[in-house]
């Protein structure tokens, strides 16, 4: 039963409604001067705080509820006889529900020039202890630490007459967790003003063990961070297959990076193996994107991880027929796309994010290492500068492709050398990529020129054209666009570049000997733009 309920917020949204709600439901109501005010204007019956301890709120305010009358109603135990005698004794009435929200410390911290004085004054004691108090003794007591629950408290109320013990321990879980935050700003804000110390405090909840980490031997799990806004994994509902692995959620991440990276503007499709895009493109259906992408790298596209900006149809479904993937990515699914797949694979993991076409609602990354935490802002953007430095000068119809040539590098570890093709007027494609070599020559060579050709060798094969092989290759690639994430330190990557037919280059520039780099791309007919941002992923 809730006969008698202290509401003390600072926030006052929705207060009046809730008191409203409880004093229908016969709870007397018991507040602080402003939420008193408040309440009493709106025509509900309101028993001033300073009426039960004998004395007026003071200190100007830093002292109000701060007294045996109010902590003895809240947590006395109900089970107790001592306590309960206690209480009659010294005429302390229970108090059976409280509602706190705090003094605004973040809020107020975060504003330009905020004076220490208005910080400390901002610091609540009286309101955490009350919420603490409450969650303490949650067996008798509803905590409410959040106005988003005084509808399902009130309902809760209506239907049953009483709050249930699982909804307060899980009130007094949120009541405790929401201290435990606002202490840690409040000792984040101190250290750094009083201390000039920096602390990082992460806050990660809803903790699930994961079947395994990196690998079979590894312990794991998934921690969310419940601040994030805009898409995130954690936020993905799945809808079918067997639950993620450590290594599904890392090469989601990167296909959610990836697509992000490239926008709405069109469909687009990222394939992502070993946290890394091997196929991005875009197309004017989900279908022909999703071809395009394939066709990046159609050989380790096999258990890939496929993200997509738009939602999954029936066309895009049928083209998986016979191609074994780990997780597929989405806004939504087409019921008739979602059915096909289900039947497809049992574990195929089916992600939908409604979020995915929003904004990304972090400015920064985080990266463990033994003994410390690196933390940086997102890389955000593509370039500073857009400088053509050869003889030949860049033309500006590559740089479509170019930019989405750079896009594709950011989410490829380094050393990343993307070769993209617009292989339809305004839809682009990897053709191919090396990434995660320690030197950028390999990435080129070894890599995202050997595979182009291989790659191209599937795609004409299909197509068959009524040209050879030779002159297919030599045509398509000579239009593609070379992205490097970082600078060229020596002249072999252009060396090899044109050798491979590609006359298209985009790079940071910024090496001691970008003057030789310059000067072999002149000689050999290769026209280059300098970037000024380079997008290094280790
Ligand atoms: O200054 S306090 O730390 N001292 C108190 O005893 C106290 N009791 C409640 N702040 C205190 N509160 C806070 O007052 C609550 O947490 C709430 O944020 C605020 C509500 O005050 P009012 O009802 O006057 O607007």
């Amino acid at each position: 039963m809730v006969k008698r309920a202290l509401l003390s917020v600072s926030d006052k949204t929705g207060i009046t409604e809730f008191a409203r709600g409880l004093q229908s439901l016969g709870v007397k109501i018991i507040s602080t001067g402003g939420t008193a005010k408040i309440l009493r204007d709106a025509g509900i019956e309101v028993t001033d705080v300073s009426e039960i301890t004998g004395f007026p709120e003071m200190m100007g305010g830093r002292v109000k509820t701060l007294h045996p009358r109010i902590h003895g109603g809240i947590l006395c135990l109900r089970e107790s006889r001592e306590q309960m005698a206690e209480a009659i004794k010294e005429d302390i009435s229970l108090i059976d529900m409280v509602a706190v929200n705090l003094y605004p410390f973040e809020e107020t911290v975060s504003k330009e020039g905020v004076k220490l004085e208005e910080a400390i004054e901002n610091i609540d004691i009286g309101g955490p202890t009350l919420l603490r108090s409450a969650a303490k003794n949650y067996r008798s007591v509803t905590v409410l630490s959040d106005p988003s629950d005084y509808e399902h408290v009130l309902e809760e109320l209506r239907s049953t007459g009483v709050i249930s013990e699982s909804t307060r321990a899980a009130l007094a879980i949120k009541a405790f967790r929401h201290t435990a935050d606002y202490d840690a700003a409040i000792d984040v804000y101190l250290s750094k003003t009083l201390l000039g110390e920096n602390i990082l405090r992460l806050n990660f909840t809803d903790g699930v063990k994961l079947r395994y980490g990196e690998n079979w031997h590894q312990e794991a799990f998934f921690y969310k961070d419940p601040e994030i806004e805009g898409p995130t994994l954690a936020k993905a509902v799945q809808l079918h297959g067997k639950e993620l692995s450590y290594n599904n959620y890392v090469d989601a991440d990167n296909a959610l990076q990836t697509v992000k990276e490239i926008g709405n503007a069109s469909p687009a499709v990222a394939i992502v193996k070993h946290n890394n895009p091997c196929g991005l493109a875009t197309g004017s259906t989900l279908l022909q994107a999703l071809q395009a992408a394939w066709d990046g790298d159609p050989v380790s596209a096999y258990g890939s991880i496929i993200c997509t900006n738009e939602i999954f149809d029936l066309e895009a479904a049928t083209f998986l027929n016979g191609k074994f993937v780990e997780i597929i990515l989405a806004p939504d699914f087409k019921p008739d796309a979602l059915e096909y797949l289900k039947k497809k694979s049992e574990n195929l993991r089916l992600l939908k994010l409604p979020e995915l076409r929003e904004a990304f609602g972090t400015d920064y990354t985080y990266k463990y290492i033994i003994g410390g935490m690196l933390k940086q802002s997102r890389d955000i953007g593509i370039y500073e500068k857009w400088e053509s430095v050869t003889d030949i000068p860049y033309p500006e119809e590559k740089r479509p492709l170019s930019e989405f040539c750079l896009k594709a590098c950011k989410t490829t570890k380094s050393n990343a050398v993307i070769l993209a093709r617009e292989y339809e007027p305004g839809f682009f494609m990897v053709l191919a990529m090396g990434a995660g070599q320690p030197n950028r020559v390999d990435s080129i060579r070894k890599l995202a020129a050997t595979k182009a050709v291989e790659n191209l060798r599937i795609i004409y094969e299909r197509e068959q054209p009524a040209i050879s092989f030779e002159a297919y290759r030599q045509e398509i690639i000579s239009e593609c666009v070379m992205a490097s994430d970082a600078f060229f330190p020596f002249d072999d990557s252009i060396v090899y570049a044109a050798q491979n037919n590609i006359r298209y280059i985009v790079s940071p520039g910024g090496s001691i000997r970008d003057s030789e780099v310059i000067a072999t791309a002149n000689r050999l007919g290769v026209s280059m733009i300098f970037t000024g941002m380079r997008h290094f992923l280790h």
